[in-house]
């Protein structure tokens, strides 16, 4: 068990930082202990020995390659899913195309057979990478409870198993962009990327992200500073979203980060968002508020989050609308 300190490693002409690490492997109580201090400090870790089969990875990337790599017009037409450049519906653009899938229903309903005879594998590679980062967020979600101290240790979990989770698979591709040389003499000599998906903070529970080898993950600790995060394949990235943040009453950060696209080769990510059902409440266990940590948020639905999420900008700052004065 390791709890990796910043440990800077050269990757790809920029100095990248390894995020805490966590064994899920190791004794409970360390486990436990790790994903506290993370949560607390970071928002961010990464785990390793998480028990997900490599075949399970691979062969939906391979088919995520595969979708990707198919001509601009049979992917739109092959699902209302798929998308490019254009992020929500107020304007925000990026270098990235994906396919933004609904985690609950069978993603076979999603792809048309239109995008080859493909399409049923395509979909069993979906379910069962879901189901499995899925059962690993729950994991997660049940360990951090426990670290709280909050005695229903569901509470977290029970939100992203209820059949009407409103959770969401995206896999996103970043082809590789070469800087122009106009676009180089503005960007600093280490940095010869463009912004491949802007700054913002996950507005759900919990953020499971893989990723091929290539780095572009960026997360901001603090107005400003962006830290690279090394790319590792082997390991899951996961983050603290929104509604994690305001059920541990601001216990745990939910950090803003960005992905940026590389100069040489295509970024895949791979990245389940763990969410409520529509309906349900979300406020704080008792537990999680005292005389000495008040309550910080009002109580509202996912349904008014993701509403009010989908009427600002990618990064604006959703949160704030909830606080209590
Ligand atoms: C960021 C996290 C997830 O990718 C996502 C994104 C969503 C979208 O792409 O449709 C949003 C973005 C994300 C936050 C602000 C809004 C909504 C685009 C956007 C401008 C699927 C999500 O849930 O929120």
């Amino acid at each position: 068990m390791v709890l990796a300190s910043p440990n800077p490693i050269r990757s790809e002409r920029i100095l990248a930082t390894d995020l805490p690490i966590v064994d899920l492997k190791a004794e409970k109580c360390v486990v436990r202990k790790l994903i506290m201090k993370a949560c607390e400090e970071y928002g961010f870790f990464k785990v390793i020995n998480h028990g997900i089969p490599h075949e399970t990875i691979s062969k939906m990337e391979e088919s995520a390659f595969g979708f990707f790599g198919k001509p601009v017009t049979q992917k739109k037409q092959a699902s209302p899913a798929y998308g490019c450049k254009n992020i929500g519906f107020n304007g925000d653009m990026g270098e990235v195309e994906y396919l933004l899938l609904n985690a609950t229903t069978p993603s076979i309903a999603q792809i048309s057979k239109t995008i080859s005879n493909d399409s049923s594998n395509f979909s069993s590679r979906v379910s069962a990478y879901t189901e499995a980062v899925r059962e690993l967020a729950c994991e997660i979600l049940e360990l951090m409870a426990e670290g709280l101290g909050v005695p229903d240790t569901s509470v977290f979990s029970r939100l992203i198993k209820d059949v009407d989770s409103d959770s969401v698979l995206r896999l996103n591709h970043y082809p590789p962009i070469l800087l122009n040389n106009k676009d180089r003499d503005r960007s600093p000599s280490y940095n010869y990327s463009k912004v491949g998906f802007g700054e913002h903070s996950d507005p759900q529970i919990l953020t499971i992200l893989r990723s091929n080898d290539v780095g572009g993950l960026q997360i901001s600790p603090e107005h400003g500073v962006w830290i690279p995060v090394a790319p590792d394949p082997s390991a899951f990235c996961v983050n603290v979203g929104d509604v994690l943040e305001v059920m541990t009453n601001g216990r745990f950060v939910s950090v803003r980060h960005r992905a940026m696209t590389n100069s040489l080769k295509a970024r895949m990510s791979m990245v389940y968002f763990g969410a409520p059902p529509l309906h349900a409440c979300i406020v704080a266990p008792p537990v999680m508020v005292t005389p000495q940590r008040p309550s910080l948020f009002i109580p509202f639905t996912w349904a008014d989050y993701k509403k009010a999420t989908y009427s600002l900008r990618l990064g604006d700052s959703r949160m704030n609308l909830f606080r209590r004065k």
